[in-house]
This record gives structure tokens, sequence and C-alpha cells, in this order.
């Protein structure tokens, strides 16, 4: 009996100290100290600062594991791994671009960062935060294993012990794997660069002993069918840890002068209000708020904006009233640098770019961009799909792949639940039929809306094609499910000529809006034949004439596009060597920001429909 304790409680320690944390939000909002800056490193392509010679893990403690110590204890000492700054790289940020040797890498690359901190108390909480890491992140302190975590593309922290701060020389080792694998989210095949190492901020944030996880303000979903409160509601809640006993919780928008008290209750505390003379957010008035969530020993500041969203028969409403989303496709990369985008100016970049070409709307492909791009999109007012890289034929089959989608799901919610600008959460793109794919799929549809249930959900569905007559019908089985009726289609690209669009009609048997989430052709900026001429402006310039006339047919449940795609993107897919030479050519911008002729078809467009609607 007293053995099988010990052995319950080794496990339960075991699984305590390898744990992630929940997510800490509002990361920006807390006192912390920025870890970004050189980082050293070490590149390990057989992993051995990992394993031993018989392919087995290193003992924690072991002197040839590369989370311990460089230095040799004395000079009898044999070291074979060792930190310099002759070879550091810049966090945030892929190594791809940093050094021409990474270009094609994928594998593990150790990180390492010695920093001072004075650690003020045991009462107090320190944790250990970052951004991504793509893909899976081991991360050690002063040789002690803090976690790990799987999924390059969204956030998560990890508690540090109090004892194991240093006054100074902290030795602080992340060890990085971008290798592709069957059983991962994206799988081994994908249509983008993957871009390796820690591509966002790294912090070492401080918090009070009982303090604020996380907390979600926004209005409440309208009753389908029934005409929007006239009163906008807000539901929503405030996660504490370690709450004292009748804490109390306060929510204060200045602007509003609005103030009101809650009492904590357990760890989720319910919050119920009513906001009287708020303006709304949208497109056209993007309103943000100062919201200020605080207790006896925290403040916590964000800037809210207030909005319905819902998927209500044909339509898609906003603020009860419906909408024409004039979207784009995105990837999160900085054509001109070949690099990840990170932080505000890249994503101002984009965004602009976006705002450009007249959209007030942008699908974040194919998984969840940088926090600054969210942020933006609030301020500056652009609608957001915000997806997780559930992308092709990754294991459907596999309950550790499903668990892996969810955690990556549940991450990318808890980091951006209070943002207006998202309206739709993606649970995946172009995954093929099959029931149990339907049923992996079903499951994260279900979770998603467990985590928010004010915002719809999709994904890019499936097309039946030529199902009737000249008729493409997407009656993806998933389409039961989710709340917008999303598909892809490149008609004249991928098999045919632009001119199929002529006869072509599209329709769906789902009483749902109904949007084209991808539509797009190749063509290199600068190379000019004729329409027929695969590859060249004019080719896509067509493309987008025939897709618009054709998409002006649509029937009357149809909501809007994101085309693809706003610039050129690298993908070792795309091997033409005249034309892409590692490049994607579907971009309107091309990776020096040029635009080419299609860009000025889908704007026309785009403007002609901003002036209708005004
Ligand atoms: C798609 C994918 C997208 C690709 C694109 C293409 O359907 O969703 O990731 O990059 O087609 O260019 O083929």
């Amino acid at each position: 009996m007293k053995k099988l304790l010990i052995i319950l409680v080794c496990i339960c320690v075991t699984a305590l100290a390898y744990a992630q944390d929940s997510l800490i939000a509002n990361i920006n909002a807390r006192k912390s100290l920025s870890l970004n800056g050189r980082w050293q490193y070490i590149v390990d392509p057989y992993e051995t600062g990992f394993y031993d010679y018989r392919y087995k893990e290193l003992n924690e403690k072991a002197g040839d594991a590369y989370w311990n110590t460089d230095v040799p204890k004395d000079k009898t000492e044999k070291k074979e791994h060792g930190y310099i700054d002759k070879y550091s790289l810049e966090v945030p940020g892929d190594w791809n671009h940093q050094k021409t040797e990474f270009l094609y890498y994928e594998g593990t690359i150790w990180y390492k960062k010695s920093f001072d901190f004075h650690a003020v108390d045991n009462a107090t909480k320190y944790f250990l935060y970052f951004g991504a890491v793509n893909y899976r992140a081991d991360v050690y302190l002063n040789g002690k294993k803090l976690g790990f975590h799987i999924g390059g593309f969204t956030p998560f922290n990890f508690e540090i012990p109090a004892s194991l701060l240093k006054e100074k020389g902290n030795f602080l080792v992340v060890k990085v794997d971008n290798k592709r694998g069957a059983d991962e989210v994206p799988t081994l095949n994908t249509d983008w660069w993957n871009y390796g190492g820690i591509t966002r901020d790294v912090k070492l944030v401080e918090l009070p002993h009982s303090f604020i996880q996380d907390y979600m303000i926004q209005l409440k979903k309208p009753v389908a069918g029934k005409a929007p409160a006239i009163k906008p509601e807000v539901s929503g809640w405030v996660k504490m840890r370690n709450a004292n006993a009748g804490e109390t919780i306060t929510i204060t928008i200045p602007e509003l002068k609005f103030k009101k008290q809650f009492v904590a209750t357990a760890d989720t505390t319910q919050l119920n209000f009513i906001l009287p003379k708020l303006q709304l957010w949208s497109p056209e008035n993007p309103k943000l708020y100062r919201v200020i969530v605080s207790t006896a020993n925290e403040k916590i500041e964000d800037k809210i904006g207030f909005r319905t969203i819902e998927a209500l028969g044909k339509h898609v409403l906003l603020n009860g009233k419906p909408i024409f989303m004039r979207g784009i496709s995105i990837h999160g990369e900085i054509p001109q640098d070949v690099r990840r985008a990170v932080g505000e100016q890249d994503a101002l970049q984009l965004l602009n770019q976006a705002r450009e070409l007249g959209c007030n709307m942008v699908r974040l492909a194919h998984y969840p961009h940088d926090e600054a791009m969210t942020r933006l999109a609030d301020s500056l007012g652009i609608l957001v799909w915000s997806e997780i890289p559930v992308y092709w034929t990754i294991n459907f089959g596999s309950q550790a792949v499903l668990n892996k989608a969810k955690a990556q799901l549940q991450e990318m919610i808890a980091r951006d639940h209070n943002r207006a600008s998202i309206i739709i959460w993606s649970v995946g793109n172009e995954t093929p039929i099959s029931q149990t794919r339907t049923d992996f799929m079903h499951s994260l549809i279900t979770r998603a809306k467990e985590l928010d249930p004010t915002r719809m959900v999709s994904a890019a569905l499936e097309v039946n094609y030529a199902s009737l007559k000249n008729v493409n019908v997407v009656d993806d089985p998933l389409g039961q499910f989710v709340d917008l009726v999303a598909f892809n289609e490149y008609l004249g690209w991928y098999g045919g000529l632009p001119d199929q669009c002529r006869k072509t009609s599209w329709s769906t048997p789902y009483n749902k809006p109904l949007f084209v989430s991808e539509t797009g052709a190749e063509g290199k900026w600068g190379f000019h034949a004729d329409s027929l001429t695969r590859f060249d402006e004019e080719f896509q310039e067509w493309y987008y004439k025939e897709q618009v006339a054709m998409l002006k047919r649509m029937p009357d449940n149809f909501v809007g596009i994101s085309p693809w795609v706003l610039n050129d993107f690298r993908s070792p897919k795309r091997n033409n060597p005249l034309y892409q030479e590692g490049w994607n050519r579907k971009g309107l911008y091309d990776d020096k920001g040029h635009k080419k002729k299609a860009f000025y078809i889908l704007n026309a467009w785009y403007n002609e429909i901003k002036n209708k609607a005004q």
C-alpha cells in the first residue's frame, strides 16, 4: 500500500513538473522582464544534448546534457557543448532567415539565455511565458526541466519555483525542434514554409500569489431570431488563481462611468451586466474602451470593443445587421525579408496592404498569427477569421493528434477571446471527407463553442465538383456543424481555364451563409505575355475577372470571400524554376510589395461593393 502511494505521488509530481500551466491572459499588461534579444545556440541535428548514445533521454543532472552548464568544474572535466556569442540568434525570430546555413534546417537547435533576477519573496509567483515556439519546446532553468510544449503558433507559460531563480547568472535553455511529423498538427505536408525557432516574445512574468489568470468580457450572443437587445448585455467571467475567499473583483470602464464589483466564487466568477450608452465596435467605427479588471492586489488594463456576431439563416449579422466580408487570406510572413511576421510593425505592413486592397476582413491562414495582428485588427476595424493548423490530411484516427489540435484551439481562443475583430474561429482547412475526419472536426467545433459561445465557428470545407450539371455543391457533412459554410475553389487554376467560371454556379444544401474562403491563381509580377500563359500577370488578371463575374451570380446566402492570397509566400512545394523558385505566386502583391494586375480587379470589385453599401 505504502509502495503504491509512493508510486502515485511520484507520478503526480512528475506530471506536475511537466504540466504546462493554464495561459495567463493579456500578458502585455503584466509586470514582466523581457527575455528577448540575443540568445546563444547550439545546432544539434542528432539531438546529442538530449539523448545518450543508447538514444535514451539523458538524466537531468548529466554533465553532457545541453540544458546543464557548459562550464567545466575544473580542467579535468570534459565538456562537449558550449554556448558562446559567436553562435547567437535574435529572439523573437525564426532561425531560417538569420543564417544562410539554417535556410532549410528542420531539426533541433538549443537556445540559451543568461539573466539576473531578483525574486521579491516566496509569496510572489513567477512564470516563464513564450508567445510561440515552432514546433516543440523543452524548457529548462538552471538545470531543472520546467516542461515542454507542442504546437508552433500559440502561447504557453510555465510556473517557476521562486527557489530556482538566482540573483545572478540564471541559465535558461530551450530545446526547439521543428521537425515535421506524421502525427503532428500540422502534419508532414503543408503548402508553407516551416520556419523554426522562438518566433515570438519571451517574458519572465511576476504575479501576486492570488492573481487574475484570464477573463472574458464580451457581449452576449443574441438569441437566434430575436432582435438584438436594446441594452447591450455583457456576459463573461474572470478566472482567478488562488482566489482568497470573499475576494472582490472590480470591472471598471472609465469612459462609460461603469464600475461593478463581484465576489470571487471558486476559481471562475461569472459576470453579467448591462452597458448603457455603448458605441458598438464595427469596421466603420472600431471603438475600443479601456476596461480595467482589478482585485485588492492587481489591476489589469485592456482595450476591448463590444459587438455581436451571429450566423442567422442566410446572413451573417454584425450588431444585428447583415454584412458582406471583403476579405483576403494572409500568411504570417514578411516576404521581402523571407521571415515569419512578428510584432506591431509587421502587423501594420500586412493589415495596411489588406486595407489598400479594400478589405474589411482578413483570414489569418493557416495558424494563429502574432497577437499584434489581432490587437491591431481591433484598432483598425478589420474582421478576422483565426484558424488552427488542422490542415489537409492529418492523422484523424489518432486521439493523441486530436488532443494536440484541441490544445492549440484552446490556446488560440484563450489568447484572443476578448478581441472584437475576431468573428470566426476556424478548426481547419480542406480536410478530406470520411466519418473519422468528420467526428474529429465535430469534436473540435463542439470544443470551440464550449470555450466561446459568442462567435461563429467554421472550417474550409470540401466541394463536390459538378455534382449537378454545372452546379458545384458544398455538401460536406461537416456543414451540419459549422455556423458558416466556407469552401475553397480554384476554378480555372486547378483544372481547366478561367472561362469555366462562366457556366458554373454554386450551392449548398445547408440553410446557412456561404463564404468562399479561398480562390486564386499564380502570376509572377513583371512577367507579361497573354491571358492564356500560365504564371504571367495577364493569366492571373483574367482569372480574377472571370471569378468576380461568377461571384456576382452567387446565391443570396453568399456573405463574402477571402481570396488566396495577399502576398507571394515561401513554399517548398513550388518548384517551377522560372516563375516560382520556391514561392507560391498567388499573391496579389509580390514578395517585394509590387501590386499585380489582378490586385486592381479585386480592388475595383471591393470598391463597388463598398460604394453600394453606403
Ligand atoms: C489551398 C490551400 C492553401 C494553398 C493553396 C494553393 O487550397 O488551402 O494553403 O496554398 O490552396 O496555392 O494551392
